[in-house]
């Protein structure tokens, strides 16, 4: 089905459904937060009881969206009757953390899939997927447009999220001209643009930026394979009591630092037994890689899981 024609469909589908339950995937990221929050937002306006799930509440530096303090991680809500499930963001209900949830939904809600993944897997009875998109966040902005929606200033700071986040605000190999356009357009609507870039890109701790710190000084050059690692430990998150996450952003911002060395790889452990790969690179294709260990990504920007720890040693450190 012609997707404009999908987009007119899910609006007249919600149209007469009273209570929608909407879910972002596990771990939010800013488009699964930005999403949810303008769509949570639009529904509330219209009268509609909505309730917005995630199965991890959304990371502090997200308190600028409007619908921060309205995300619940109560598993209790599945018991409820909802006429409506939106799942956002999401390749399929695994993903989202709440495939045995779902399954087991009292009533029979219509299951709405919004999303931008290429592996989507068409679980929704309405299927709203763009693979062509910058983010979920502008799947939602062409549906609230094409539907005549009205986007207020809030749910457009909302929606700019996912865009900014999804092309790692406008560099990646995600972004387009029509994200672009639409973002463009978002900003006409009232989208704090430099609200969204203070919280999400300067907005950092100190334990954070001591992070950063370890990582940027640790640096070190493996020249028979052209390579730049750097490496933070278990120790380290304990030490300075910041969570593995802490290193997001490290890797995008050494991917522009690889004119001495061909890529970059940022080794970090988990803090379950395994450690996570991260390489950028500018020229060299990191996603094959990637892949030789089970991982995987884009060309500049990949990643892989292998299981051990990091531990430091006299002259850098070891996997074991
Ligand atoms: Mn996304």
């Amino acid at each position: 089905m012609d997707f404009d024609l999908i987009i007119k469909r899910l609006y007249d589908v919600l149209r007469d459904k009273k209570r929608v339950l909407l879910i972002g995937h596990q771990k939010p990221d800013g488009d699964a937060l930005g999403s949810t929050s303008a769509f949570y937002s639009w529904l509330k306006r219209d009268g509609k009881d909505a309730v917005l799930f995630c199965k991890d509440l959304p990371a502090n530096q997200y308190r600028y969206l409007d619908a921060f303090f309205d995300y619940t991680n109560d598993e209790n809500i599945f018991n409820s009757e909802y006429d409506a499930v939106i799942v956002f963001d999401s390749g399929d209900l695994v993903y989202a953390g709440i495939a045995d949830f779902v399954g087991a939904l009292p009533g029979s809600p219509i299951l709405v899939n919004i999303d931008h993944h290429k592996t989507n897997q068409f679980y929704g009875d309405i299927n709203l997927v763009d693979v062509e998109a910058t983010s979920t966040c502008e799947v939602v902005t062409r549906f609230f447009e094409t539907n005549r929606v009205l986007i207020d200033s809030a749910m457009a700071t909302s929606l700019m999220t996912g865009i900014l986040t999804d092309t790692s605000h406008f560099s990646n190999a995600a972004t387009t001209g029509r994200g672009m356009e639409i973002a463009g357009r978002l900003v006409s609507y009232g989208a704090r643009i430099n609200e969204v870039a203070n919280f999400l890109l300067k907005n950092k701790s100190l334990p954070i930026l001591k992070l950063w710190g370890l990582a940027l000084e640790r640096l070190q050059k493996n020249e028979s394979q052209d390579l730049a690692v750097t490496y933070i430990t278990n120790e380290d998150f304990k030490r300075l009591g910041v969570e593995p996450n802490a290193v997001e952003g490290i890797p995008n911002f050494l991917q522009a630092v690889t004119g001495n060395a061909e890529a970059i790889l940022v080794l970090h452990d988990k803090g379950d037994g395994t450690i996570k790969a991260s390489m950028r690179s500018v020229s060299r294709d990191v996603a094959v890689i990637a892949k030789l260990f089970g991982g995987g990504g884009h060309k500049l920007a990949a990643g892989f899981t292998v299981e051990g720890a990091i531990r430091e040693t006299a002259t850098g450190f070891e996997v074991v």
